[in-house]
Order: structure tokens, then C-alpha cells, then sequence
């Protein structure tokens, strides 16, 4: 353990409002994090992440170990000056996306190996190996590496990946190299079983960790079953402790889960969305490919700090979408990440204000004119 990182500023019912100190700054949270999966947060530079007031980005281990390798960012000083954020980062650990993305994996007690799906060369990933790749990017967050079962799967299997994770999580925690502000976060799995997810926490517990993730929740488990599982886990996590949802999700679900005592988050949703078009608004989401914008001289949204969402007329935005011009892409993306940190920066004035209930009942009634 790194010591005291992580401090409970306030609370309102379950949901929390903290500060996470890393090595490159501090986290307000409840927090998101846009997703730089590949040492870029897609069709943003550095500064454009900065300016939607995004403090913490995510970045994968697995992509960055096949190009362009741990090894060759950390002779260039490392994925903060690689990538030109000088902000707090988050590694996941490789695990979930080798499960996605890899062909031929095989998965054993040892780790997993599998070729890369970019020229079919051969990899293994154990938790010591994805420690040492995490340790040479220089993460301020590192992720252990576990095992996500796709839903809905067996019951046995989901059991015996979640144990297998639980050993691979002691593994992990022995293979960190602890130093000040530099964290291991371990990963509940468990699917939607309360008892495994009861048996998870508190396997993870045992070890320590300086934080805990929720993991295999965005992998088709329907938010209703998403809730439910953070109502029975989120209670079983340490108070003092950061508790992050994974790879989530849409604006309610961000709501939701901070409604039950989530504090950080991470999800491509923003950057893809914005990538096909869709753009997120207090009044849902909108799709600026629709002819009903085609005139609307409009911008997304006046009271977002954000160029992309107060100087550009919805009907320029049609445009670029309909032309498919990059800055279409770049626009909406910026605009999406935007939105997201003001949403979070809302619940963090509304928790600390006590008025989060408030908040939630706000935010569900003005949400009636969504495109999707
Ligand atoms: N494990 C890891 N990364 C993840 C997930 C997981 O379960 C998910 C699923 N919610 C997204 N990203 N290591």
C-alpha cells in the first residue's frame, strides 16, 4: 500500500465527492475519464482533453504492449511525455480487451496468451508481465489483471474466472512496485451473483489494494442488473477507498452509479458517439446526421465551457457530419467529452451542496427529447 491517497470530502446518501492523489496531480472525484486507448484520446490533443476539464485519461495495455510496446514508451520517458498529458493516467490491465480483441487465446492458471490482432504475432500476458508493462508506461493508476467473462455465461464459469482473478490479483499485488502516489486498484468480477460478488470483494479485501474496480458490468448486463450489482457490492468496498466502475457508460448510468457510491468511470462512449454523429445534450442524446438539424443555427450547448459546444450552429455540424469532414468528428468528440465533465463537475456541486437527490430527479425530467 502507497499510503492516504484518497480523501472522502463529502457525502450525500451513498453517493460520494473525494480527491484521488497520484504522482501527476490530483482527481476530483466523482470523476470520468475520457478513454486514450492507444496513447490517444481519439480525434483530441492533449490540450483539447485539458480544456473540457478532464483531469485523469485511461490508456490500454494491451494495445500500447503491440505498438508500440511498453518498452520502446518508457525509453521515451514514459506515456505521459509519449503522449504529451501531463495529468494522472489510468492503465487497464490488458485482460478484458486480449478477451475482445485477441485471436487464439488461451487462458490458464499462468495468464493468457493469444496473437495480436494486429499481425498475428504471439503474446503471453501474466500478472507479473502486466504489472512490469503498466510500471514501464509509469501509470499512476494500475489495473490488476483479471479475467471478464462475457454475459450471460454459466454460472460455474463466472465462478471459476472470478477465483482465478482473485489469484491473479495476489499475484499482482506482489509483482507492484509500490512507490508514493503511484496505485494498484484491485477488480471485483462475479457477474450479477451477489454471493460471488460478496466472495470477490472480499477476497480482494483480504489482499489490500489501494482501490477497487467493478468489473464485468459493460459487457451486456442491462443497467436495471448493472444497479443491482453495485447495490450489493458498492456497501462491501471500503469507505476509504476509491471504487471505480469500468468501461460505463451513458450519462444515467453515470447518474445511477454515483447514486450508489461509484466515484470514478471510464468509457469510449463520448469519443465514439462523437466519431457516428451523436451528440449529448441536458435534453438526451441527439443525432446531428437527423434533416431537424439541418437549419437549427443553435449551438449544443451555451452553458458548456467548451468551443466545440457554444460556437458552432447545430446546422454546421449537420454539415460537417453529413460530409464526413474530421472536424465533424473532432467537434462532437470534444463536445461529448465536454458534456461528461460537466455532468460530473454538476454532481460534485450537487453532492457537496447535499442536493444530489435533487440532482437526479432534475437531470431524469429534463431528459424527454432524445433522438436515439
Ligand atoms: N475488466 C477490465 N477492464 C474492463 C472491464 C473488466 O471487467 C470492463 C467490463 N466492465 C471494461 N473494462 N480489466
Amino acid at each position: 500500500m502507497t499510503g492516504p491517497s484518497f480523501a472522502l470530502l463529502a457525502t450525500d446518501g451513498v453517493a460520494r465527492r473525494g480527491r484521488l492523489a497520484t504522482a501527476h496531480g490530483t482527481v476530483e472525484t466523482p470523476a470520468f475519464m475520457p478513454v486514450g486507448t492507444a496513447a490517444t484520446v481519439k480525434a483530441l490533443t492533449p490540450a483539447m482533453v485539458a480544456a473540457t476539464g478532464a483531469q485523469m485519461v485511461l490508456a490500454n495495455t494491451y494495445h500500447l504492449m503491440l505498438r508500440p510496446s511498453a518498452e520502446r514508451i518508457a525509453r521515451l520517458g514514459g506515456l505521459h511525455r509519449f503522449m504529451g498529458w501531463d495529468g494522472p493516467i489510468l492503465t487497464d490491465s490488458g485482460g478484458f480487451q486480449v478477451m475482445s480483441l485477441a485471436s487464439l487465446r488461451t487462458i490458464n492458471e499462468t495468464g493468457v496468451q493469444f496473437r495480436s490482432h494486429v499481425d498475428g504475432a504471439r503474446y503471453e500476458l501474466t500478472p507479473e508481465r502486466a504489472m512490469e508493462i503498466q510500471y514501464l508506461l509509469d501509470a499512476d493508476v494500475t489495473m490488476v489483471l483479471d479475467e471478464c467473462v462475457a454475459h450471460p455465461a454459466e454460472p460455474d464459469a463466472v465462478a471459476e474466472a472470478m477465483r482465478r482473478s482473485l489469484r491473479w490479483a495476489a499475484r499482482c499485488r506482489e509483482a507492484f512496485r509500490a512507490r508514493p502516489g503511484y496505485h494498484l486498484f484491485g477488480i471485483v468480477q462475479g457477474g450479477i451473483d451477489p454471493a460471488l460478488r460478496a466472495e470477490s470483494a472480499a477476497g480482494l479485501r483480504a489482499i489490500g489494494f489501494d482501490g477497487y474496480a467493478v468489473g464485468g458490468l459493460a459487457v451486456g448486463v442491462g443497467q436495471a442488473a448493472m444497479f443491482d450489482v453495485l447495490d450489493v457490492t458498492a456497501p462491501l468496498l471500503p469507505a476509504a477507498q476509491p471504487r471505480y466502475l469500468m468501461g460505463v457508460g451513458k450519462p444515467d448510468d453515470l447518474v445511477g452509479a454515483v447514486a450508489r457510491g461509484i466515484d470514478l468511470f471510464d468509457c469510449v462512449i463520448p469519443t465514439r458517439s462523437g466519431r457516428t454523429g451523436q451528440a449529448f445534450s441536458r435534453e438526451g442524446a441527439l443525432n446531428l446526421r437527423n434533416a431537424c438539424h439541418a437549419e437549427d443555427p443553435r449551438p449544443l450547448d451555451e452553458s458548456i465551457p467548451c468551443p466545440a459546444s457554444r460556437d458552432f450552429s447545430r446546422a454546421y455540424l449537420h454539415h460537417l457530419v453529413r460530409t464526413n469532414e474530421i472536424l465533424g468528428a473532432m467537434l462532437l468528440s470534444w463536445h461529448n467529452v465536454a458534456y461528461y465533465q460537466q455532468l460530473m463537475a454538476d454532481m460534485r456541486a450537487a453532492i457537496e451542496a447535499g442536493r444530489f437527490d435533487a440532482f437526479c430527479d432534475d437531470f431524469n425530467r429534463r431528459r424527454s427529447g432524445d433522438d436515439q
